[in-house]
């Protein structure tokens, strides 16, 4: 008993506990409560039906990390925090969750190539360290959220493939760091924000390719305006507004001349009744 009591005491404790962090910090595993909370809200919103994640367990979500290598598939570390997902190609279902915003160390994001629905969470605006984000090649729909120019440190924006809708945020020219930038094959509309598209020397920022295959937007450097469906109901338009101008035109010329022409008849019927003599 006393023996025990005696290796057990608090020396011991401390030594053990010493031991314990020693391992812990050489082995580097480390746990964050918000990289939990992310792993496990994405985990929740992704569906992975060709059970491609590797390791996206419960328990790997909250120690996720070991130095800079992860036990989750597609994930890497840096200083204990994710710091880099990269699940492309996966076949992956689902929708992107805001809780997403929670992996506050993410430098890049890449869920290229896969079939994810639902929207591009604003929530990513927490996300102040994001350099990389590559949305490319899924069915994600709705706007592409302003808030994307609060990540100020943004290089890469790949968005192609897809199907947003609504226009270009103004605030993403802003954004200087921006090397690449690609929503084409969208339903974008409206016009290609002019610090995006603007020439810088004799090159736009981003060229064509950057903005093609989306029905409605223009502007440099695509075309201006699409004319041609406004020009022919501008001319349809007049057309019929000649049309019916010339008619009510005519209309009126008809009816001032038979009130004339009646007025003359009136007059006429007149004389000849003053004429005739009275019985
Ligand atoms: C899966 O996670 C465990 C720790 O939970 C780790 O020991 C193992 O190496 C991981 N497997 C892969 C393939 O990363
Ligand atoms: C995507 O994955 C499939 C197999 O799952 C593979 O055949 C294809 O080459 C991959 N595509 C790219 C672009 O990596
Ligand atoms: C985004 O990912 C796709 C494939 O998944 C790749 O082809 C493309 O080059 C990436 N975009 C950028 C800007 O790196
Ligand atoms: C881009 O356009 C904006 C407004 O049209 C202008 O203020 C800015 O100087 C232009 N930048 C370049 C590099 O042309
Ligand atoms: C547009 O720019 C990309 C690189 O950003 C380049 O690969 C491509 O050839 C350019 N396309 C045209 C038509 O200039
Ligand atoms: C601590 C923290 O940042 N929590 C956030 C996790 O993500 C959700 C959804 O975006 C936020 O509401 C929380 O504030």
């Amino acid at each position: 008993m006393r023996d025990s009591r005696r290796r057990c005491g608090p020396a011991a404790k401390k030594l053990a506990l010493l031991l314990l962090a020693a391992v812990l910090l050489l082995h580097g595993t480390r746990s964050d409560p918000e990289d939990e909370r992310c792993l496990t809200g994405l985990a929740q919103s992704l569906e992975d039906p060709g059970g491609r994640l590797v390791n996206w367990t419960k328990t790997n979500f909250a120690a996720p990390c070991s130095g800079f290598t992860s036990y989750l598939g597609g994930a890497t570390c840096n200083n204990g925090r994710i710091y880099k997902l990269s699940l492309s190609n996966l076949s992956l279902r689902g929708s992107i969750s805001p809780t997403l915003s929670n992996c506050t160390n993410l430098q890049a994001l890449d869920l290229s190539s896969n079939a994810l629905t639902g929207t591009i969470p604003p929530d990513i605006q927490s996300l102040v360290n994001l350099a990389v984000l590559n949305l490319s090649a899924n069915r994600l729909s709705g706007e592409i959220p302003p808030q994307l120019a609060l990540c100020a440190y943004l290089n890469v924006i790949d968005l192609h493939d897809n199907q947003l809708s609504g226009q270009i945020p103004q605030q993403l020219g802003l954004l200087v760091r921006l090397s690449a930038f690609d929503v084409s094959n969208n339903r974008l509309s409206g016009p290609i924000p002019a610090s995006l598209g603007n020439r810088s020397g004799n090159l736009p920022r981003f060229n064509a390719s950057s903005f093609e295959g989306n029905k409605d937007l223009y502007g440099y450097p695509l075309p201006q305006m699409k004319g041609k469906g406004l020009s022919i109901l501008a001319i349809v338009g007049i057309g019929l507004g000649s049309g019916l101008a010339s008619l009510i035109l005519s209309f009126t010329g008809v009816c001032i001349w038979l009130k004339i022409t009646d007025r003359k008849i009136a007059l006429e019927e007149g004389k000849i009744s003053q004429l005739m003599p009275d019985y």
